[in-house]
């Protein structure tokens, strides 16, 4: 261990203030260097304060996101065992397709702090403030055929709404296909990417990103009304690694029962947390805009809407509530 890995280690455990004279006689090292490795941890993101005449304080919930804050809480199989940990990248879907051309695990993590071209769908762009959130791509290999594919994305909103729900009790609904929202305000978004041959997957990119520690500030500008975080509602700030650790949880037991049993187990949990259903609501696809009542959702994933015309299955497109009754 570096003399800088040894301060953060004492912090990290420490119940009191940490002097720099302290720091220094344990390690042996000049109350000038404490204060430079400190200056230095201070660069990479850890938020740590000097208390006048007692210390130094880390704060651990504003940690950033390392393989030693997240492996002690770890208890998957697979997932996340293989991880990737990035201070800042374009996209981490981005890097997770250039991974996947020499490398292959089922379950590969990859995650950064900060996103410089964060995508959503349809190649919208995906705000990834630096530090606040969960801006992650899975490299998942599930046993399914490429058909079998599209409900994926809803069965991994179902887990991370649980994670989420396990670490901190928030309410979290899903807005058909993708959408994570906490009083109609957007937290998170999935991005899923398939790379396949017509006979079989070669991987699933399942890109997911959350909201965790912004005040409402940190957003942009652009999605300042239409945006929200977990801390907002918890009214405190959460541990990420705790939370991506329950995340890993939560993605690798959904998607071996999706694996075995498809969709149908998941589907009257999907329905119990997506307050759309029932709604009159306004889809619109890359061909056409339809209007009616979102009425179910079928084994493949589709959104169930009926119109004068009857049931039409939706399978990709944004759906939004309708402002006023639709007359039939
Ligand atoms: C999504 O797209 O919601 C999928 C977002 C997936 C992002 C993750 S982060 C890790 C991985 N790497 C990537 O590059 N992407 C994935 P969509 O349904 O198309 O929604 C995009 C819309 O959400 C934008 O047009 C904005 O209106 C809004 N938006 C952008 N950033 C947001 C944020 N941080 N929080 C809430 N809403 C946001």
């Amino acid at each position: 261990m570096t003399p800088k890995q040894q301060i953060l280690e004492t912090l990290r455990n420490a119940s009191a203030p940490i002097s720099g004279e302290q720091l220094s006689t344990q390690l042996s090292i000049s109350r000038t260097m404490v204060w430079k490795h400190i200056q230095s941890l201070l660069d990479e993101g850890y938020d740590i304060e000097a208390i006048r005449k007692k210390g130094y304080v880390l704060n651990k919930l504003q940690e950033p996101l390392s393989e030693n804050t997240l492996t002690p809480y770890l208890e998957t199989e697979t997932y996340a065992r293989q991880l990737m940990i990035l201070e800042s990248c374009s996209s981490t879907q981005k890097v997770a397709k250039e991974w996947l051309v020499t490398n292959s695990f089922d379950g590969m993590l990859i995650v950064s702090e900060e996103q410089t071209e964060g995508k959503g769908r349809l190649n919208r762009s995906w705000n990834s403030t630096k530090g606040k959130g969960l801006w992650m791509s899975w490299v998942i290999k599930p046993a399914i055929l490429p058909h079998e594919a599209p409900p994926i994305t809803l069965v991994a909103a179902l887990a991370i709404a649980h994670a989420i729900e396990q670490i901190t009790t928030l309410q979290v609904d899903i807005k058909w296909p993708n959408d994570l929202l906490i009083d109609g305000k957007k937290v998170g978004g999935i991005l899923t990417e398939l790379q396949s041959t017509p006979e079989q997957i070669e991987a699933i990119i399942l890109g997911i990103g959350l909201n965790v520690n912004h005040q409402q500030e940190d957003f942009e500008e652009s999605i300042q009304k239409i945006a929200t975080s977990l801390a907002i509602h918890h009214e405190t700030p959460i541990y990420r690694s705790q939370l991506l650790a329950e995340i890993a949880l939560q993605l690798e037991v959904a998607i071996r029962q999706f694996e075995k049993e498809g969709f149908a187990p998941f589907r009257e949990r999907w329905i119990r947390h997506s307050p759309m259903i029932g709604q009159h609501v306004t889809a619109q696809t890359v061909r056409e805009t339809i209007q009616g009542v979102a009425v179910g959702i079928n084994e493949y994933g589709a959104l169930l809407v009926e119109t004068s015309q009857g049931v039409i299955p939706l399978f990709s497109g944004d759906v939004t509530l309708s402002k006023r009754k639709l007359d039939f």
